[in-house]
C-alpha cells in the first residue's frame, strides 16, 4: 500500500499532527513524518515533493503556520494529491495560514482542512487511499459506524440529562 508523507513547517507544528499519526496507525498506513520549511529550506522543500512519488507515497500531508506556503509550495512540485493543514500560531491564530493554504491559484490545488484539523487531514488521505482499496474502504464504513454510535451515545446521555431537569 503507498505510504503517506507528512511535511511540517517547524517541529512547534508537531502536536497536531499527532492526531493524523494516530489515524494513521488505526488504519494501518505507514507514514514518515519530515520537518521541512518552504521559507527557510526551499531547496529542500522542492526536493521532498520531487521525489515523494518515487519513493512509494500515494498523499502528502503539509502542515504549517503564519505565512504558510508549504503546502502551495510542494503541490507546485508533484502531482500527488496535497492536503494542507493551516496550524494555529502567532497574532493571527492560524487564519493567516489558513488564508494562504486555501488561497491556491488555478492550477495547482491543495485541499485544505479546518485550523489544525490533523484528524481530518488523515482521514482524508486514507478515504484517497481507499479509492483503490476496498479492504481501507471496508474500514473506513467501521469507523463511521462508530461515529454513529458516538452520537446514539450522546443522545441517550442528553435525553437521561433533560429527564433530570423535571426532578
Ligand atoms: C511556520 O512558522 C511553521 O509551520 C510554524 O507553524 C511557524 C513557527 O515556526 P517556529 O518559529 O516555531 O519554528 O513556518
Amino acid at each position: 500500500m503507498k505510504k503517506i508523507l507528512i511535511i511540517i513547517g517547524s517541529d512547534s507544528d508537531f502536536p497536531v499532527i499527532k492526531d493524523s499519526l494516530s489515524i494513521l496507525k488505526r488504519f494501518g498506513i505507514e507514514a514518515d513524518t519530515i520537518v521541512c520549511s518552504a521559507h527557510r529550506t526551499p531547496d529542500q522543500a522542492a526536493k521532498s515533493a520531487r521525489e515523494a512519488k518515487e519513493k512509494g507515497y500515494g498523499v502528502i500531508i503539509a502542515a504549517a503556520g503564519l505565512a504558510a506556503h508549504l503546502p502551495g509550495v510542494i503541490a507546485a512540485y508533484t502531482t500527488l494529491p496535497v492536503i494542507g493543514v493551516p496550524i494555529a500560531s502567532g497574532p493571527l491564530n492560524g487564519t493567516d495560514a489558513l488564508y494562504s493554504i486555501v488561497q491556491m491559484p488555478s492550477g495547482v490545488p491543495v485541499a485544505a482542512v479546518a485550523i489544525n484539523g490533523g484528524t481530518n487531514a488523515a482521514l482524508l488521505a486514507v478515504q484517497i487511499l481507499a479509492v483503490e482499496n476496498s479492504e481501507l474502504s471496508e474500514k473506513l464504513y467501521a469507523y463511521k459506524s462508530e461515529l454513529r454510535s458516538s452520537v446514539e451515545r450522546k443522545n441517550m446521555v442528553l435525553k437521561s440529562r433533560i429527564a433530570d431537569l423535571d426532578k
